[in-house]
């Protein structure tokens, strides 16, 4: 009973896996140590166990982690592990670390979740186990309102447990600038001073940054980085009155409207500043993807919209990044080959966003499917929701954020072309860790289950192709552990929660 199901598991029958006193951590092989600290401290957390982590033999009763070249299922070695719970011991494999830590979170899931009493026991499994998509991401809006590096590495904990490996920042907007750039310090000094209805603000300076990478990235999680230009730019504009055509700085932006603000674009000091800007962030980001957003350019004329967006892609490339845009980029033809689009249209694609999707494939790019209709998880659960917006068709419920498949939205658009899936948290209306939790748990299980697991084999109607049903069963399972770990979640219908806990 694992969350995204895993491409085989098999109960042996056999006797189950007993954790005794003394029982060890076994790692062999390069980024096994790191791996079998992470499991340790989860262990520590999750369980009141106290295991040492060492580089010996396996004896009765160890938990080994194995990464080499011929470890984890055939044919699946970027991300793929296999894993055996016995009466002897527990056995992970893999041929890179990314996979031996997806194989310990399945462990971790497997682990009773009220484990701090003795025995405790796991059943005998045999699972083999590996990603339909390279990418799963999640996405923070730390713009609108700001999240301290606290809340997010608690956010990065929460999603790995789902096999979540990108986390895309949304770090600027009209309401705020949330990374510090050396070259233009008003941008978080005045810029990130504000956020959304009179938040306080905030920003993460260049070693705050850093070491958030560091922290998802030893959890085998990349950080994407946006910078959202030429709209969505009032935070920026209000820093500097010199990125204005008229000289003059707007005040600070704090409400919910989009597409009012722009750049200046074709303007000498726009375009120093888009250099400096994307340098800094490159520098600073050690993953392969910077996200120039694109997106709602509303105050954009359409002519100096593509010619920006063409120029300051082609600076993300200059910078050795590959870009991302939001799909709205897809309307210039001009864009480096490669570069990723990432779909936030409906389920059934609207005004134009398909050919625009297209447009990055024919250049040689990969997609990210975001369909705001069932994978925005700010959207509300139910009509009427205090915290959430409702603009993508009404509320976005479990079972719809669980019955879409991310190639059968484009025409033409298939798993090759299909980097994976992406499920944001805007945060317009959403100012604690809490309430992100609250409306990313459970959805965010299901988005992530469909970029991880196999396709069910008869897509053509995928309401009936995904069990529902087994996967609320499974959601159900997964609470427990959330309740231990203290991650918030909706109770929404449709799930056999779990009683016994505080919630
Ligand atoms: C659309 S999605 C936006 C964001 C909003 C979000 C609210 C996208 C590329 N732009 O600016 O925050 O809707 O759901």
């Amino acid at each position: 009973m694992v969350v995204p199901r895993p491409a085989q598991l098999a109960n042996t029958g056999d006797a189950p896996f007993t954790l005794l006193p003394g029982a060890r951590i076994i790692v062999a092989g390069t980024g096994a140590e790191t791996v079998g600290r992470l499991l340790r401290d989860e262990l520590a957390t999750d369980c009141r166990r106290d295991l040492v982590v060492v580089h010996e033999p396996p004896a009765f009763g160890d938990i080994a982690i194995v990464i080499a070249d011929d470890e984890g299922p055939v044919g699946h070695p970027a991300e793929g592990y296999t894993l055996e719970v016995a009466a002897e011991g527990v056995r992970i494999g893999a041929a890179t670390a990314a996979g031996a830590f997806w194989g310990v979170q399945t462990l971790r899931q497997l682990v009773p979740a009220a484990c701090d009493g003795d025995p405790l026991t796991v059943d005998a499994v045999r699972i083999s186990d590996h990603p339909r998509f390279a990418y799963r991401g999640a996405m923070l809006d730390v713009a609108r309102h700001f999240f301290p590096p606290a809340d997010v590495k608690r956010f990065i904990d929460a999603i790995v447990l789902l096999k979540v490996n990108h986390l895309h920042l949304h770090l600027t907007d009209d309401q705020g600038w949330r990374i510090e750039i050396a070259s233009w310090p008003e941008l978080t000094l005045h810029g990130g001073s504000t956020g959304s209805d009179g938040s306080p603000g905030g920003f993460y300076t260049a070693d705050e940054y850093r070491d958030l990478v560091a922290y998802a990235a030893e959890r085998c999680v990349t950080i994407v980085p946006e910078i959202d230009m030429p709209g969505h730019t009032n935070a920026a504009l209000a820093s500097y009155p010199e990125l204005n055509a008229d000289g003059v700085a707007p005040a600070l932006y704090t409400g919910s409207e989009v597409g009012f603000s722009t750049l200046q674009t074709g303007d000498a000091v726009t375009d120093r500043f888009v250099r400096e800007v994307i340098g800094e962030v490159a520098a600073l980001t050690p993953g392969p993807y910077l996200h120039i957003g694109g997106d709602e350019c509303l105050s954009t004329p359409e002519e100096d919209f593509l010619a920006f967006i063409d120029h300051a892609a082609h600076v993300v490339t200059e910078a050795g990044k590959i870009p991302v845009g939001w799909h709205e980029m897809g309307r210039s033809s001009n864009l480096p080959g490669g570069t990723v689009g990432q779909y936030w249209s409906f389920r059934t694609p609207r005004e134009g966003a398909a050919d625009e999707t297209l447009s990055f494939v024919r250049a040689g790019g990969a997609v990210i499917m975001s369909p705001a209709d069932v994978a925005y998880l700010d959207i509300v659960y139910e009509e009427g929701d205090p915290i959430g917006q409702d603009w993508a068709d009404g509320a976005t419920d479990l079972r719809s954020s669980y019955e879409w498949d991310p190639a059968r939205i484009v025409p033409g658009l298939g798993d090759a072309h299909i980097l994976g899936v992406e499920a944001p948290v805007w945060t317009e209306t959403i100012a604690t860790i809490e309430q992100v939790e609250d409306m990313a748990f459970p959805r965010l299980a299901a988005v992530a289950e469909i970029g991880w697991s196999a396709a069910p084999a008869d897509t053509a109607d995928i309401d009936t192709a995904r069990d529902f049903d087994a996967f609320t069963a499974r959601i159900a399972q997964l609470a427990e552990h959330w309740d231990a770990l203290g991650t918030s979640y909706r109770r929404v219908a449709d799930v056999p929660w779990p009683e016994s806990v505080a919630g």
